[in-house]
């Protein structure tokens, strides 16, 4: 996989196509959800999350293009129509600008104001490269912010933490934390969208299952604008982070019966 490349704009996703042929395929992400074209698939039945509760203290970083935690304890998710067992490996979101629209995938439309890309590898590869030479070697869940008027205190340890790695390249450990506590809570994760696609960024692998949860997390304004406080690896902000939506090329997607 090329890495990704750091044109000015840093995040240059115009430049993407330039930077790797793959990201001209024809199942690239994210896309725009047309709910009214989406089919009901009765085999998309509720995820299995196994040791999502495991709390742990994990390393977030400034990667230069956006902020990552890595996942080094074994948490899988199954079910939800997946063809295998998933682990988590890492984490990651995408945002706007001071709270303005980010999110990688809309919904009809609409753009919300983040994306969180919980990143899974089916559970018996042991590196992402591998993973990503298999059409469904990849899963990444995908969830939506909104802007509430309560602070989100479960996101304490993401957002304290970011003004330790306001550079690029920049790391800190993370208080005690889970991935259950990020998302929101099991029984309001039945209701999804399910498509083929690609990694977001380049290579721009075609080798994910994507699913985008209905439900969103709530973040307060000023939670979601500490986001725009991290600068590129060219020091400008770390804004506006998600690629644009990408042509469906005649591809369906389905959704679940929650
Ligand atoms: C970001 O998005 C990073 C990448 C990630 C990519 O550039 O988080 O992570 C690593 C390990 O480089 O690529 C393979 C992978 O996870 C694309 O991820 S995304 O499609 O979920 N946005
Ligand atoms: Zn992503």
């Amino acid at each position: 996989q090329s890495q990704f490349s750091c044109d000015h704009p840093c995040n240059g996703p115009e430049k993407w196509n330039h930077a790797n042929s793959k990201c001209e395929g024809k199942q690239q992400s994210p896309i725009n959800i047309v709910t009214r074209k989406t089919l009901k698939d009765e085999r998309l039945t509720p995820f299995k999350f196994d040791n999502y509760q495991q709390i742990f203290r994990g390393t977030i970083k400034n990667n230069g293009h956006s902020v990552q935690v890595g996942i080094s304890h074994l948490s899988t998710v199954s079910g939800g129509g997946l063809p295998t067992s998933y682990k988590a490996v890492q984490f990651h979101l995408h945002w706007g600008n001071n709270g303005g629209p980010g999110s990688e995938h809309t919904i009809d439309g609409e753009q919300y104001p983040m994306e969180l890309h919980i990143v899974h590898m089916k559970h018996h590869y042991t590196d992402l490269t591998t993973a990503l030479s298999d059409p469904e070697g990849v899963a990444v869940l995908g969830f939506f912010y909104e802007q509430s008027n309560r602070a989100n205190r479960k996101y304490e340890p993401i957002i304290n933490a970011l003004r330790s790695i306001k550079n690029a390249n920049g790391n800190t450990s993370l208080l005690p934390v889970s991935l259950a506590q990020l998302i929101p809570a099991e029984q309001n994760l039945t209701s999804y969208y399910r498509y083929k696609g690609s990694l977001t960024t380049p290579g721009c692998t075609e080798a994910v299952v994507w699913t985008l949860f209905e439900s969103p997390i709530p973040l307060s304004m000023e939670q979601l604008r500490a986001f725009s406080e991290l600068k590129f690896q060219d020091g400008n902000s770390m804004i506006e982070t998600y690629r644009p939506v990408q042509p469906l090329n005649g591809r369906q997607v389905f959704r679940s019966d929650g």
